[in-house]
């Protein structure tokens, strides 16, 4: 590995953010660095009014950073929040240091950690996104900037081209990532008949290692942010032989532009189909309830309105004594519909497998079956249990078709007769 970037951290509390907030980003700021490779020399934090518009700290503290990076012989500041061009460029010209910002540090981590080529693509994607709002400022700064953090990935060999061959590139992009998708999308019609659960929730809290706990995989698991890009899926089964499949994301995170999120579209499109979203939360976090908020935020961005999502408290080996008694308590009454687990030593997973298992017989599916019209005792069968939604009959073959809702638990009942007699034609995703 390369010499590791030396770079101090930059940050402004401000508005009505409290210093354990500011904080707690700050640190979030830090792993970030960490994780994309660089060794964090010195933080600097002020407190304004307002962020300055031209410079983003106040004239006197960049000053000061810009000597302190002299003597320190650091060349990149890392700020913790998004810049305008113009500050990023401004700032630039007075520290004479490389400046980088919150989603370029995002997407350098992304461009590292992206594996499949869907991940690749969206990736460019989103450095190419977001380097067209920046680019007044990359023009400026190419001469002088040679790769490092920030301006890695496949990205970079773009950032000289002006705004109109980015978006041409732009749509190259696009139609790569939507023919992907459309190979995703016929496996996704084969696991239609299924019942869908995916694990959604903040980087690092632990989903891939559930999802190796769940379904006895080997994926990747680090104490990094952003270990996970790409989605994977798997089937397991339940204790009634329910099959089931499951994924297991990329994890989300505070202050994401927009653009990024819907760059990564077709990897979430997993968690906007499925049936069942375990939100995954890092229950020994002492903030938890703003990352949840963050994950939320990000649902409702790309449009997911489910009803069906079971919050699984994770990380309870780290927690003990009165105050972890107290903190669980006190979730459980605001999330009735909550587990808690350690994925690390198997804790409290039989309780989820459970509510999996009696979300599955719960929840109603809409199928489509065609029945002939002389099967009498399961047609007044499903008259009077399932909610029939839409009903034909075709004289020429006898067959009744009939579009229906129906639980799990009353589907097990009369699984015999419709796999035996092939009655099954379609399970209707919503
Ligand atoms: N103590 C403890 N550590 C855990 C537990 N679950 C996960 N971890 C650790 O938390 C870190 C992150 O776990 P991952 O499973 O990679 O988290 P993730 O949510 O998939 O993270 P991203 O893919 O980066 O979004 C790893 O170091 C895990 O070993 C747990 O139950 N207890
Ligand atoms: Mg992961």
């Amino acid at each position: 590995m390369n010499k590791k970037e030396r770079v101090f951290l930059v940050g402004v509390v401000w508005g009505d953010e409290t210093t354990k907030h500011f904080n707690q980003s700050m640190e979030e700021l830090y792993q970030l660095s960490d994780t994309a490779g660089c060794e964090v020399i010195n933080t600097f934090s002020q407190a304004l009014n307002r962020p300055n518009t031209s410079t983003y700290v106040g004239k006197g503290k960049l000053q000061e950073i810009k000597h302190a990076a002299t003597s320190s012989k650091v060349n990149t500041l890392i700020f913790n929040n998004n810049l305008s061009p113009s500050q990023s460029r401004n700032i630039s010209d007075v520290s004479g240091c490389n400046v980088v910002d919150r989603t370029e540090i995002i997407l350098d981590i992304f461009a590292n950690h992206a594996q499949t080529k869907q991940a690749k693509l969206q990736v460019e994607l989103a450095q190419l996104e977001y380097a067209y709002t920046k680019l007044k400022r990359k023009w400026k700064h190419l001469s002088r900037i040679q790769g490092g953090i920030g301006f890695r990935g496949p990205g970079e060999t773009q950032i000289e081209v002006d705004r109109r061959e980015i978006r041409k590139k732009t749509t190259i992009l696009k139609k790569k990532i939507k023919n992907i998708e459309q190979v995703s999308l016929t496996k996704r019609n084969k696991r239609k008949n299924i019942t869908s659960i995916a694990l959604v929730g903040y980087t690092n809290a632990g989903k891939s290692t559930l999802f190796n706990k769940l379904t006895s995989e080997n994926r990747y698991t680090a104490d990094q942010l952003f270990a996970t890009l790409d989605s994977k899926t798997r089937a397991i089964e339940t204790e009634s032989k329910e099959k089931l499949v499951i994924t297991d994301t990329i994890g989300f995170i505070r202050k994401l532009p927009h653009r990024l999120v819907s760059s990564f579209h077709s990897t979430l499109l997993e968690v906007l189909e499925a049936d069942l979203l375990l939100h995954v939360v890092d229950v020994s976090y002492s903030n938890l309830l703003e990352l949840m908020q963050a994950v939320e935020g990000v649902l409702e961005e790309i449009e997911v309105e489910h009803k069906n999502i079971f919050i699984v408290f994770n990380k309870t080996d780290k927690m003990s004594g009165n105050h972890y008694l107290f903190i669980k308590k006190k979730l459980m009454n605001k999330y009735p519909d909550s587990v808690f687990i350690s994925a690390k030593t198997g804790e409290g997973i039989d309780e989820l497998h459970e509510k999996i298992e009696e979300f599955v017989q719960r929840y109603k599916k809409v199928i489509t079956l065609e029945v002939p019209a002389d099967m009498q005792n399961l047609m007044s069968f499903l008259h009077k249990n399932a909610e029939i939604i839409e009903s034909k009959y075709n004289e020429r073959t006898n067959l009744q078709t009939l579009k229906l809702k129906i639980s799990g638990q009353l589907l097990a009942g009369i699984k015999k007769q419709i796999e035996d007699y092939k009655l099954l034609k379609y399970i209707n995703k919503k």
